[in-house]
């Protein structure tokens, strides 16, 4: 992932900003109170469709393209269209295995920055048109998004502005109306998107009319979450991670600040199921990640309150390999096993608020007092548990209000509450692990709360002795 470099159109942009800011800051003395109240991230809400995309947690992203054919990362739009020609194309066999995986959508590359385009546009020969397969006459991203919907998974696409075969390119102006024709076939065509990738890499120095391009998106498609790297953030509805090591650094805030505006932003963190490569390659299989590298990313990215997204390559024949679906069962199966024993739910009897926090139910929460800053959650057990992993999920609707939590065990002996694991960010979802204990009354001490807390969920494990 590249950054698009500030050029002459992003200086004009920050003078603008500059007179805004002017206007913004005397607003900001009329009325201060009520501003600065504003300004405290805890009040910044995520629109209703940012939440749906943070609870499916885990999507895919499909690269699939003349790169498959050519040993390629990056083309460089030279490839003939007669290169295009899988002869086993099963996207169901695809979903299948994303499904097993536990992920919940997928967005396909419908067009990489070679500018070879996965549907049959009508804004340039480039395409599935000119290849052999299916005749000319097959349209990938119609099969795809078919296929997906009927494995329950969302859809969603990436459509590469940076494109190193269209001769318009050159012409800003020109090339912009080729990517918003090209955007509005693929936001009126295939249903609903559940996310768009806008893709800063490659783009150097370019200068695009993104004002315009996420207006033709935001007509057809309201509801769809944009993914923009850095340098895109002003039209991002979710923020890139800053590396593609599938890793994502705690404490993960929701809202961030970027160039003086704050502003709901989940982050995304994407990463290739084969490593460092996006494509399909031969003689690749050693890069495969493990199950446990997997489980690893799960961790420090859901389990960061972050979104995960992982990158598959279908091969030559049009099928995933063997191997890859192999490891996407493992990896599902490992999640759900995982989920399997919520000792939670074990709990004696306990206020009907408080046990909708321990029910397994995301769509369930339990809420501090009105207007409180601290509080705690506390669950007693009959029997006493052995657990060493929590999952704690946050009611984000309201915005992000828990700044700083820990969980603790009742220590008999020493008739003091003990701290098993701390941090400061819960978010949509935080997973901490510990050394095994054993309690008989375990609470969840929200230290510190912008507002009133709200937990979705407070679940213990035992994952390294089910
Ligand atoms: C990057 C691209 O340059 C890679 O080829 C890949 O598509 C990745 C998901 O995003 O920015």
């Amino acid at each position: 992932m590249n950054l698009i470099s500030a050029g002459p159109k992003t200086r004009t942009g920050i003078a603008r900003r500059a007179a805004s800011t002017a206007l913004l800051l005397a607003a900001l003395f009329a009325c201060a109170p009520f501003a600065l109240a504003q300004d405290s991230a805890g009040d910044i809400r995520p629109a209703p469709w940012q939440v749906a995309w943070q609870d499916l947690e885990f999507g895919v992203i499909i690269h699939f393209s003349t790169n498959t054919f050519l040993d390629r990362e990056w083309g460089d739009g030279t490839a003939s269209p007669e290169t295009f020609n899988p002869a086993q194309f099963d996207p169901e066999q695809w979903m299948k295995a994303i499904r097993d995986a536990g992920a919940k959508y997928v967005v396909l590359v419908a067009k990489h920055h070679d500018g070879f385009c996965l549907w049959p546009t009508a804004q340039t020969t480039y395409s599935v048109k000119s290849s052999p397969w299916k005749d000319g006459k097959g349209d990938v991203v119609g099969d795809v998004a078919r296929a997906a919907r009927k494995y329950g998974l969302r859809f969603g696409v990436y459509l590469s502005p940076w494109d190193r075969h269209e001769p318009r390119y050159s012409d800003a102006a020109a090339y912009d109306r080729y990517y918003n024709a090209q955007l509005e076939e693929l936001a009126t065509r295939y249903g609903d998107l559940v996310e768009f990738w806008l893709d800063g890499a490659g783009s150097a120095g370019h200068v695009y009319d993104f004002m315009k391009i996420i207006e033709t998106l935001r007509t057809y498609q309201p509801n769809t979450v944009v993914f923009a790297d850095t340098a895109l953030f002003e039209y991002g509805d979710a923020r890139w991670v800053g590396n593609e090591a599938g890793t994502v650094d705690y404490e993960n805030w929701n809202v961030i600040d970027r160039h003086g505006y704050r502003r709901w932003r989940p982050v995304e963190a994407d990463t290739p199921l084969r490593r460092e490569h996006w494509f399909w390659h031969p003689d690749d299989e050693g890069s495969l990640k493990s199950l446990a590298e997997l489980l690893d990313t799960y961790d420090t990215t859901v389990g960061h309150g972050a979104q995960l997204m992982l990158g598959l390559a279908p091969d030559r024949r049009g099928l995933l390999p063997e191997a890859d679906v192999a490891r996407l069962e493992e990896f599902g199966a490992a999640l759900k096993k995982r989920m399997q024993n919520n000792l939670s739910l074990l709990h004696s009897t306990i206020a009907p608020e408080a046990a909708a926090a321990l029910d397994n139910d995301p769509n369930t929460f339990w809420s501090a007092p009105p207007g409180s800053h601290r509080a705690t959650l506390e669950v007693s057990f009959d029997k006493p548990i052995t657990f060493d992993h929590a999952v704690t999920m946050e009611w984000l609707n309201d915005g992000q209000h828990v700044e700083k939590y820990a969980i603790e065990i009742w220590d008999e002996s020493r008739r003091a509450w003990h701290t098993v694991a701390s941090g400061e960010a819960i978010g949509h979802k935080k997973i901490d692990q510990f050394p095994a204990v054993t309690a008989t009354r375990i609470r969840l001490n929200i230290l510190s709360s912008t507002d009133q807390a709200h937990i979705r969920e407070f679940q213990l494990f035992s994952w390294s002795q089910p």
